[in-house]
C-alpha cells in the first residue's frame, strides 16, 4: 500500500467544476511538485495556480485541500483538487501526478477499498458507498445512507456478540459438566431461537441493489392523435417530441427519462394504434408499439375524452388490457357532465389547461404506482447478495445448532457449529474476509471512488 494513487471523482467530460483526488503517502510530493507548497495546512481550502514541472505552464488556478493520515476519507494523506471540468486539464493534471515516483491510476474502488483496509468503513458500510451512488429511488437512496451510518453493522455486531456469549456459556458448561451432569443446552435454545428470528428477519427484507435500480418502464399508448406526445412533453417541461395534429405524427417509439419524487422512470411515446392501418409504414409502426407494450412495468392508454363517438370502446378496450387509463385534452369537454361515460377512477389531463394541476395528479398517481413503499420488518434492508448469503449461512447453521441440543451430542460439537455461525456473521462486515472477495466488491465500484 505504499503507492500513491490518483483519479478523477468527476465523470469524464465538459463540466464547470471537476474533482480529482490523490491518496497516499506522496500526496506532500504532489503538492510541492504542483503548487510549491511545503507545508499545507490540513482542511484549509487553498486557491493556487497548478504548475507543470517540466514545461513551468500554468495548467490551472484551481481550489484543493489537503487531508492529513490518518483524519481523510482513506486513512491516508489526501488531497483533493477542484480544476475547472475541461477534460485537458483535467488529463494534464493527472499526467503530472501520476509521472511522479510511487503515483499510479488509482482501480475502481481502490480509495474505498483502502478506506475499508484502514478501519475508517466497515465491508457493509464500503458496499453501501456504491449504494449511495447507484440509487435511482429516493428510498434505496435512504437505506442506502442507513447502511453507510452503519444501521446493518451495529445489527451484525449484537449477533455476533450473542453468538459469543452463548459460546463462552457453553465452555463453562462444559468445565462445570466434568464435575458434573450434561451441560444444561435447554436454556439456550430461546437464545439461538431469537437470533434465528433476526437472521430471519433481515433475509426476508432483502432486495437487491440491481432490483431496487430497475427503471420502471412506463409505455403511453392509444389512438393516433390521443395527445400522448404533448403529454410526456408536458411533463418534461420541453417541446422534445414532435408534436401535430396530423394522427400518425410519432411512428418510432422513443424513450426518455422522467425524474419524479419517488426515482427516475423510462417512459417511452409511441405511434399511435388504430384498427387499421393506412399503409405499410403504418403497419410497421403500429407492430412496433406492441412489441414495447409487452416489457412495460406499467401501460398507461391515453384515450382522447374530446371524441365521444369513441369513447366507450377505447375505455372497455384499455379495461381488458389492464391499462391504466387517462383521458386527455379535459379542456375541451365537461368532464363533470360526462362523468357517467368514463371509468370512476379514470384521471384527467390536458396540456392546455391547468396543466401544473393535471400534470401533478399524474405524477403523484404515476408514484404511487411504481414506488409504493416497501414492507419491511426492519428499519433498513440488506442489498448485496454476499451480505444476505452470509446471513443465509448463518441461520443454517442455527438450525443445525438446534437439531445438535436435541441429540444432546459432545458439546465441542454445538461450539464448532457456533464458532462457523459466528464467522460468517463476522465476514459481513468484513472483520474476515479474503483477497478474492475484496476483489470482486471493490472492482464493480467507479474509478474515483
Ligand atoms: N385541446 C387540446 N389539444 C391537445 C391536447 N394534447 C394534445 N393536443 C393536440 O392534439 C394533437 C395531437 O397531439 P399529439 O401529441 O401529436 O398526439 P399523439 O397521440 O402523439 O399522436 P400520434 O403520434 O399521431 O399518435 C395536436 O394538435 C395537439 O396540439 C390537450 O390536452 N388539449
Ligand atoms: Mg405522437
Amino acid at each position: 500500500m505504499n503507492q500513491t494513487i490518483v483519479a478523477p471523482m468527476t465523470v469524464h467530460g465538459v463540466s464547470a467544476i471537476a474533482a480529482l483526488r490523490v491518496s497516499g503517502p506522496a500526496v506532500r510530493q504532489v503538492l510541492v511538485t504542483l503548487f510549491n507548497n511545503e507545508n499545507p495546512i490540513p482542511r484549509h481550502a487553498y486557491y493556487g495556480n497548478a504548475v507543470d514541472p517540466h514545461t513551468q505552464k500554468t495548467i490551472d488556478s484551481l481550489l484543493y485541500l489537503f487531508f492529513n493520515s490518518p483524519h481523510s476519507y482513506t486513512g491516508e494523506d489526501t488531497l483533493e483538487l477542484y480544476p475547472h471540468g475541461n477534460p485537458l486539464i483535467v488529463r494534464s493534471l493527472i499526467n503530472v501526478i501520476s509521472s511522479l515516483p510511487n503515483v499510479r491510476i488509482a482501480e475502481p474502488g481502490e480509495f474505498t477499498e483502502r478506506a475499508f483496509l484502514n478501519g475508517k468503513l466497515d465491508l457493509v458500510q464500503a458496499e453501501a458507498v456504491a449504494d449511495v451512488i447507484h440509487s435511482t429511488t429516493t428510498s434505496a437512496l435512504e437505506n442506502a445512507r442507513r447502511l453507510l451510518r452503519g444501521k446493518f453493522s451495529t445489527r451484525v455486531h449484537e449477533l455476533t456478540e450473542v453468538i459469543k456469549d452463548l459460546s463462552i456459556r457453553l465452555e463453562l458448561d462444559v468445565d462445570f459438566a466434568e464435575e458434573e451432569v450434561d451441560p444444561d443446552t435447554s436454556s439456550w435454545r430461546p437464545k439461538l431461537e431469537n437470533l434465528h428470528q433476526q437472521i430471519s428477519r433481515l433475509i426476508n427484507d432483502f432486495q437487491s441493489a440491481e432490483t431496487a435500480n430497475h427503471l420502471p418502464l412506463v409505455v403511453i399508448y392509444g389512438a393516433p392523435n390521443a395527445g400522448k406526445s404533448s403529454l410526456i412533453n408536458a411533463l418534461l417541461e420541453e417541446e422534445r417530441l414532435l408534436v401535430s395534429s396530423i394522427p400518425g405524427t410519432t411512428r418510432d417509439f422513443v424513450e426518455v427519462r422522467l425524474l419524479l419524487s419517488g426515482g427516475e422512470i423510462r417512459l417511452v411515446d409511441t405511434a399511435g394504434i388504430s384498427d387499421h392501418a393506412t399503409d405499410l409504414l403504418d403497419s410497421l409502426s403500429m407492430e412496433k408499439s406492441r412489441k414495447i407494450l409487452k416489457d412495460a412495468d406499467l401501460k398507461i392508454c391515453l384515450i382522447d375524452g374530446s371524441k365521444p363517438e369513441t369513447l366507450k370502446d377505447a375505455i372497455a378496450q384499455a379495461q381488458e388490457e389492464n391499462a391504466l387509463i387517462i383521458i386527455s385534452k379535459a379542456d375541451l369537454f365537461n368532464a363533470e357532465e360526462l362523468k357517467n361515460e368514463f371509468p370512476k377512477k379514470a384521471l384527467f389531463t390536458s396540456t392546455k389547461e391547468d396543466v401544473h394541476l393535471h400534470l401533478s395528479n399524474l405524477k403523484s398517481l404515476l408514484n404511487e404506482k411504481l414506488f409504493p413503499p416497501r414492507q419491511i420488518e426492519e428499519s433498513f434492508w440488506v442489498t448485496s447478495e454476499r451480505q444476505k448469503n452470509c446471513l443465509k449461512e448463518a441461520k443454517e447453521g442455527i438450525e443445525k445448532t438446534l437439531v445438535l441440543i436435541d441429540q444432546n451430542p459432545a458439546v465441542e460439537l454445538i461450539a464448532f457449529e457456533m464458532q462457523l455461525v459466528r464467522r460468517q456473521l463476522l465476514s459481513i462486515t468484513g472483520e474476515i474476509s479474503s483477497e478474492d472477495i475484496l476483489q470482486s466488491i471493490f472492482s464493480g465500484f467507479c474509478i474515483g471512488k
